[in-house]
């Protein structure tokens, strides 16, 4: 059973995060770990906090001479402004100033009822998405693994707050990589950079919409065995766990809702002696299972709930009305959080690929997905 786990708060001393269950013999890069690492801190519209880390990953478990192990992975990233708020964070004498005034959209209210905290700090500290950084770092592990295997993940952004790109059918990786938006479209790119500026001028937040593609899926991940074993539920399940997401769609997701079923489906047909797909609206996935066709899924994004012109809320303390409490934030994490999609979507799909081909060593589920592909190919070969 392959499955992860993360912990740590946004000012404390670090993150670890443990990954168990991996096969052996995975050569991993670390370079591509850090770069991974690079990337989340980056995207137009971050705040303060990403020029005072240098995230970078520290094995502590589970790798040797950068291949793996077969044994539990850990992992740590430290986090720099600890030494900033040492006398507020430290895990044996830390305390101070209790933050009072919940931000409406963050989990500072209910968290607080929840663990019966007074001080808003204590829920905020594990609520925010510094915690990301841990993600991201386990999914650039994970991406080895899949890559290892021909299965690649990419993402693009396609709107910030009311700027929408164009249908984007052929995604060219390298022009989004050249946006600070991850936005593909050059034009739709300048115009959410404004909006981005617009929005910060003005005290205020941006949400948007990101994709995570996935290529190279093999048949057959993911099942309809039971409700908790179907592929959308999984990957869905792995993205609404991120702070931001309100929203998933698998393939042409809401939409098909308002199409005729002889509209809707994806037909089959033989060109040149070989079955072809016309279409994808499906998103690659059909009864919970992938079919072999590229897979789609639409992430939509809240605006972050911490506003430099406060919301109104109250003093818990007080029981009397208050502006929300103002703690240092970013404009726009759209960009960062199609990147810590991506590394959702990874996390999300070793587990239901391990299910499929098992494997105590890369070289056994290299083997073992090898052969599940020819056998599905003379499945219904004419004798
Ligand atoms: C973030 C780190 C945080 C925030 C942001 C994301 O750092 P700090 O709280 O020190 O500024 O910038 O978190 C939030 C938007 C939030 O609401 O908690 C990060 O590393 O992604």
């Amino acid at each position: 059973m392959f499955r992860y786990l993360t912990a740590g708060e946004s000012h404390g001393p670090a993150l670890v995060g443990i990954l168990d269950g991996l096969p052996a013999n995975l050569s991993l890069d670390i370079s591509l770990i850090d770069a991974a690492l690079r990337a989340r801190q980056g995207g137009y519209g971050r705040g303060n906090r990403m020029k005072i880390e240098t995230d970078t990953a520290r094995f502590l478990a589970g790798v040797r001479g950068s291949k793996t192990l077969g044994s539990p992975i850990a992992v740590m990233v430290e986090n720099r402004d600890f030494e900033n708020v040492r006398t507020l964070m430290d895990p044996i004498t830390g305390g101070g100033k209790p933050l009072t005034n919940p931000r409406p959209g963050h989990a500072d209210y209910a968290g607080a009822l929840k663990y019966r905290h007074r001080d808003l700090r204590n829920v905020l500290e594990r609520a925010s998405a510094r915690e990301t950084a841990m993600r991201v770092a386990l999914g650039a592990i994970c991406a080895q693994f899949l890559e290892a295997l021909g299965i690649r993940t990419s993402s693009y952004v396609s709107r910030i707050g009311d700027v929408e790109a164009p249908p984007i059918d052929e995604l060219d990786s390298t022009q989004t990589e050249s946006s600070d938006v991850r936005c593909p479209d050059e034009a739709t790119s300048q115009a959410m950079i404004a909006a981005i500026d617009a929005a910060k001028a003005a005290g205020d937040t941006l949400g948007g919409v990101f994709t995570v593609v996935i290529d190279g899926l093999p048949v057959g991940i993911g099942s309809n065995r039971q409700p908790d074993t179907r592929l959308d539920g999984v990957l869905a399940g792995a993205l609404m766990g991120m702070q931001t997401v309100k929203a998933v769609e698998v393939g042409a997701g809401a939409a098909v809702a308002a199409l005729a079923g002889s509209r809707a489906h994806d037909t089959f047909a033989y060109e040149d002696g070989r079955l072809v797909r016309p279409s994808n609206r499906a998103g690659g996935i059909e009864g919970g299972i992938s079919n072999g066709q590229q897979i789609l899924l639409r992430v939509s994004v809240k605006p972050i709930p911490t506003l430099m012109k406060a919301l109104p809320s109250v003093n818990l303390h007080e029981s009397r009305e208050a502006p929300a409490s103002i703690v240092r934030s970013d404009v726009c994490v759209v960009p960062a959080a199609a990147l810590v999609g991506e590394a959702m979507v990874r996390l999300a799909l070793t587990g239901p690929v391990l299910e499929k081909f098992g494997g105590d060593s890369i070289e056994e589920t290299r083997e073992n997905l090898e052969r599940a592909v020819e056998m599905a190919n003379r499945l219904f070969q004419r004798e």
